[in-house]
């Protein structure tokens, strides 16, 4: 199986049929992280790279994404048995103050896609939210994400609690959203920042190591 129907599935944002041809690689039992891989992380990164260009806009990301987690859905239950794992964990919020989310969830979206693992807090999160989740542990990656100047000091504030938890190097920081810039991120010590949903991927992966 070349995966040629299921690429086109994830292209047209066709989720019947996404899921139709993920149970049909399943069926004939080809490997699972093939099927992950080749099958639908491999045109979601498509999709993104288009977008990145701007070759194809938010809509299309959206209807992708949600194809492409149709598929995903059918193959998660065999993920443990076949030893597979995420990229990483990720707790991705909007900052306290903001309660904009629709370009957060296309990077919530892109993430999955990617293959990271997401808890999502939602709006409004308050740096002490953050903090206490990577207290409890097992987190690789805050995510935050602002639209509203007015709520960006809440980011620099985050860190600077992790950094008074003494949790700081058991985390790395991620931010991005329309007011915020690489100057912005730096002076507030993030290790990313990300300009829109497909390099939030790429970000992610290389403060990881993996790229
Ligand atoms: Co509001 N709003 N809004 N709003 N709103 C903006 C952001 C604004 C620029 C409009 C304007 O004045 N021109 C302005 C902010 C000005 C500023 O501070 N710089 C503004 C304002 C002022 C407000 C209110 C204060 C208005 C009021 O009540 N007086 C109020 C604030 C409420 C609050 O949050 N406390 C408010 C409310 C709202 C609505 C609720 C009506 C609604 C939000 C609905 C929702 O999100 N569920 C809304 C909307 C829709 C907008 C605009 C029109 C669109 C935002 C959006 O969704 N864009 C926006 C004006 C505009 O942008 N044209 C505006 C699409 C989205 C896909 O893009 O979010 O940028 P974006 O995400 C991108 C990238 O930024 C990046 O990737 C995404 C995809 O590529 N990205 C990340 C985002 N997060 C990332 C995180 C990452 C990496 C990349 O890593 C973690």
């Amino acid at each position: 199986m070349d995966f040629k129907e299921l690429h086109r599935a994830v292209f047209e944002g066709d989720a019947g049929r996404a899921v139709e041809f993920t149970k049909k690689a399943a069926d004939e039992q080809i490997p699972i992280k093939d099927i992950l891989d080749k099958g639908l992380i491999y045109p979601m990164s498509v999709v993104g790279e288009k977008f990145k260009r701007n070759d194809v806009f938010i809509p299309e990301v959206i209807i992708s994404a949600m194809a492409m987690q149709a598929g995903l859905k059918i193959l998660e239950p065999s993920f443990a048995a076949c030893g597979i794992k995420p990229l990483g964990r990720v707790v991705i919020g909007t900052v306290k103050g903001d309660l904009h989310d629709i370009g957060k969830n296309i990077v919530t979206m892109m993430l999955k896609g990617a293959g990271f693992e997401i808890e999502d807090f939602g709006i409004d999160v308050s740096p002490a939210r953050f903090v206490d989740r990577v207290k409890k542990g097992g987190i690789d990656i805050i995510a935050m994400s602002s639209l509203l100047t007015t709520s960006l000091p809440s980011m620099g504030e985050a860190i600077n609690s992790l950094k008074s938890s003494n949790l700081r190097d058991k985390v790395k920081v991620l931010v991005g959203g329309a007011p915020v810039t690489q100057g912005f991120a730096s002076r507030i010590g993030a290790d990313g920042y990300a300009s829109d949903a497909a390099s939030a991927v790429d970000r992610a992966k290389e403060i990881l190591g993996m790229r």
